[in-house]
Parts: C-alpha cells; sequence; structure tokens
C-alpha cells in the first residue's frame, strides 16, 4: 500500500500527455507496468445512453433538462439530506412523493412525448424539465 499512489497517479496521466505529444519523437518513457488507463467511469460520471438519472445535489436537480424516450424508467438519485420530490407540475403525471435523504428511486417517464416541468413539492423552487420524444 503506497501512501502516495493517488499523487502518482495524477503524474502518471501528466506524462502520458506529454508522452502523445512526444510520440514522433519517441516516447522513451518505460512504463510497460501502467495499467490501462481507460476505463475510469466505474460510477462517478453522468449517465451513459442505457440510463436516464436525475441526481438531486444542493437542492437542484441535474440535468435541469433531462431528455428521455416514452416510458423510460428514470433514476432519481437524492444526494441531499433533505427529502425532496420529482412531481411533473401537470396533472402530476410523474410523481416520485418524498425520496428522504441519500435515497434513490426510480419513476416512470410519461409515454406521451412532451415536455413535463416539474418540481419539488417541498421546494417549489426546485424546478426541472423532463423531455420524453
Ligand atoms: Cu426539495
Amino acid at each position: 500500500m503506497s501512501l502516495t499512489s493517488p499523487h502518482r497517479g495524477r503524474t502518471t496521466l501528466a506524462m502520458g500527455s506529454a508522452c502523445v505529444l512526444l510520440t514522433l519523437v519517441g516516447c522513451s518513457n518505460g512504463d510497460s507496468t501502467s495499467p490501462a488507463t481507460a476505463s475510469t467511469s466505474s460510477a462517478a460520471t453522468s449517465a451513459g445512453p442505457g440510463g436516464a438519472r436525475v441526481v438531486i445535489e444542493n437542492f437542484t436537480f441535474g440535468p435541469a433538462n433531462l431528455k428521455v424516450r416514452p416510458g423510460t424508467k428514470v433514476t432519481v438519485v437524492n444526494r441531499d439530506s433533505e427529502a425532496h420530490t420529482v412531481t411533473a407540475t401537470e396533472d402530476k403525471v410523474f410523481d416520485t412523493g418524498n425520496i428522504t435523504g441519500g435515497a434513490t428511486v426510480t419513476f416512470t417517464a410519461p409515454s406521451t412525448p412532451g415536455s413535463y416541468s416539474y418540481l419539488c413539492t417541498l421546494h417549489p423552487n426546485m424546478k426541472g424539465t423532463l423531455t420524453v420524444t
């Protein structure tokens, strides 16, 4: 276990990009031992094409405008400690109910294409849009 590994990781990355620039000249940086740094998107990064996801953080919906296909299951992650809801403004066509702090829930997007505004009923200044196409 090396305490310096995070730092070393950064150094390796920096050297890696320098190496790209120097490739034409010939990169003599013998890093045969460096593991491939290709896939670092384990859990932290944004939702790929497969997963529709709204993240609530600091009383904000992210992304503010999410585009999904009809009937998509949308995952809502509440990273705040406060409870929030995702509630369609119009006729509550979708409504998660209270999502307690730290919880994750899913709801099903409407099957009719359109632009659906939603808000948090507990904090009505929190607003977002779900676009179904
Ligand atoms: Cu809220």
